[in-house]
C-alpha cells in the first residue's frame, strides 16, 4: 500500500509514521507514506499558498497553483514507480463520512493521494480539476486535514496482511462483522470487588462464543439500533441471532 499526502505539515505524520502498529508498519514496508509540501512548489520568494476569499468575509483560502504542482508532482512519482495512480482525495467536511468499507475499499486501490485543506477552505478550481473524492470523518470543523487522513491510513494500514500480529487479528474486530464489539476484561480476576464473567473463566470455548456474540448483539441493539438494521440487510445476522434479539 502507498499513500500520498500533500500537506503543509508533513512532520504531523510521524505521529503514524514512527509509533505503533502503523509505525511498525512503515519500518517493515507494508505500506509506505510520501510526503509532499505545496510550498516546495511556489515560484514567488515569499512562499504563499494562500489568499483572501474573493467575494470577502473572513478566512484565507488555499491557492489552486500550489496544490495542483504538488499533484502533478505525485502523479509524475508515480509513473516513475510504474504504478497506476490511485483517486487523489480531498479530507473536507462536505465528503462522504469515512467508514470500515470505504477503508477496505481503499486497501483494494493499492494507493491513494490525500490533500489536507489548511485555512478556510481550497480553491473550488483546484477541487473541479483534480479531487476524485471526499472523505469526511464527521460533522464537524478542524483545523487542517492532516488528522482525517492520519485516521483514515491507522484504519485501512490495520487490514493489509501481516500488520498485525495472530493476537490482534483484524477479523475479530469491532465492524468487521457489522456490529460493536463485546466487553473485554484481563487481570486480575476480582477488581474492586467487581468480578469478571464466570462464562469466560470456564475455559469452554463455544460458550465464550455465544456469550460474545450475545453481547455484540445486545450493545448494538440498545446503542447502534442502525447497525443492526444494515447487518440484517447485509446477510450478517443468523436465525439464532435474531431469535436473541427478539428477546431483548
Ligand atoms: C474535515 C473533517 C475538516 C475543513 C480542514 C476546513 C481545514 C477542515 N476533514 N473531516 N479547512 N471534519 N477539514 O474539518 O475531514
Amino acid at each position: 500500500m502507498r499513500f500520498d499526502v500533500v500537506t503543509l505539515f508533513p512532520e504531523m505524520f510521524s505521529a503514524l509514521t514512527q509509533w505503533g502498529v502503523t509505525g511498525r508498519a512503515c519500518e517493515q514496508s507494508l505500506v509506505s507514506v510520501h510526503l509532499w509540501n505545496p510550498r516546495d512548489f511556489c515560484s514567488d520568494s515569499r512562499k504563499t499558498v494562500d489568499d483572501r476569499a474573493y467575494g470577502g468575509g473572513p478566512g484565507m483560502v488555499m491557492m489552486a497553483k500550489p496544490l495542483e504542482d504538488a499533484v502533478a508532482a505525485v502523479k509524475s512519482a508515480h509513473q516513475a514507480a510504474n504504478i497506476t495512480s490511485g483517486p487523489i482525495c480531498l479530507l473536507a467536511p462536505q465528503g462522504e463520512r469515512f467508514s470500515q468499507k470505504i477503508a477496505s475499499d481503499i486497501l483494494n486501490y493499492g494507493n491513494l493521494s490525500f490533500i489536507c485543506g489548511r485555512y478556510e477552505a481550497v480553491d473550488q478550481r483546484f477541487i473541479d480539476r483534480n479531487v476524485d473524492l471526499q472523505l469526511s470523518i464527521g460533522d464537524f470543523v478542524l483545523s487542517g486535514g492532516e488528522i482525517p487522513a492520519m485516521a483514515m491510513m491507522d484504519a485501512v494500514i490495520r487490514l493489509i496482511p501481516g500488520v498485525l500480529g495472530d493476537d490482534e487479528s483484524v477479523i475479530q474486530d469491532s465492524f468487521m462483522n457489522g456490529l460493536l464489539d463485546h466487553p473485554h476484561y484481563t487481570r486480575p480476576e476480582i477488581y474492586e470487588n467487581l468480578s469478571v464473567p464466570d462464562v469466560l473463566l470456564g475455559g469452554h470455548h463455544a460458550k465464550i462464543a455465544d456469550w460474545r456474540r450475545q453481547k455484540s448483539l445486545e450493545l448494538t441493539f440498545r446503542l447502534r439500533p442502525d447497525l443492526i438494521e444494515s447487518a440484517r440487510t447485509n446477510g450478517l445476522l443468523t436465525q439464532e441471532d435474531e431469535q436473541f434479539l427478539r428477546s431483548l
